[in-house]
């Protein structure tokens, strides 16, 4: 299996709950290779082209209102596999319906406020690790 890039955002209320060690301590437990991070605070402009796929969604708004009300840390990784690995380690959107043992099932709240952000496809994983990090950021 070839290796794969994908992007973990660490979300305003995993920064605010003091959870980033916790998170990066589980992702990297489960192979993933920290190639890059940094804390930032996004603007409106950034949040809105970062999630511009959604633009349509009722909750697109809301969306890019709450990933620019704190800071959080964008952490690109590398694995085989990496894209779906990382989905299921960090479980459904809703919480509700993550699965036990999964990130979102133990610390997230809803579907707004669910810790991390994970790619959804190979070529997305390419695309949002790219949207942040310029290749000399990125140590392979
Ligand atoms: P995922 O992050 O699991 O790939 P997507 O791609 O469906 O989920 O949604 C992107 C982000 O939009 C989610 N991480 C979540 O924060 C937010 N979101 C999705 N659905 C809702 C919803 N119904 N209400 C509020 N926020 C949502």
């Amino acid at each position: 299996m070839a290796l794969e890039r994908t992007l973990a955002i660490l979300k305003p209320d995993c920064i605010e709950k003091n959870l980033q060690g916790e998170v990066l301590s589980r992702l990297q437990k489960a192979g993933f290779k920290v190639l890059s991070m940094k804390q930032v605070r996004l603007t409106k402009e950034t949040a809105a082209a970062f999630y511009a796929v959604h633009k349509a969604r009722p909750f697109y708004g809301a969306l890019v209102e709450y990933m620019t009300s704190g800071p959080c840390i964008p952490v690109a990784l590398e694995k085989e596999n990496a894209v779906a690995d990382f989905r299921a380690l960090i479980g459904a959107t809703d919480p509700k319906e993550a699965a036990e043992g999964t990130i979102r099932k133990l610390f997230a709240e809803n579907k707004e406020r669910n810790i991390v952000h994970g790619s959804d496809s190979p070529e997305n994983g390419r695309i949002e690790v790219t949207f942040f990090f310029s290749e000399s950021e990125l140590v392979s």
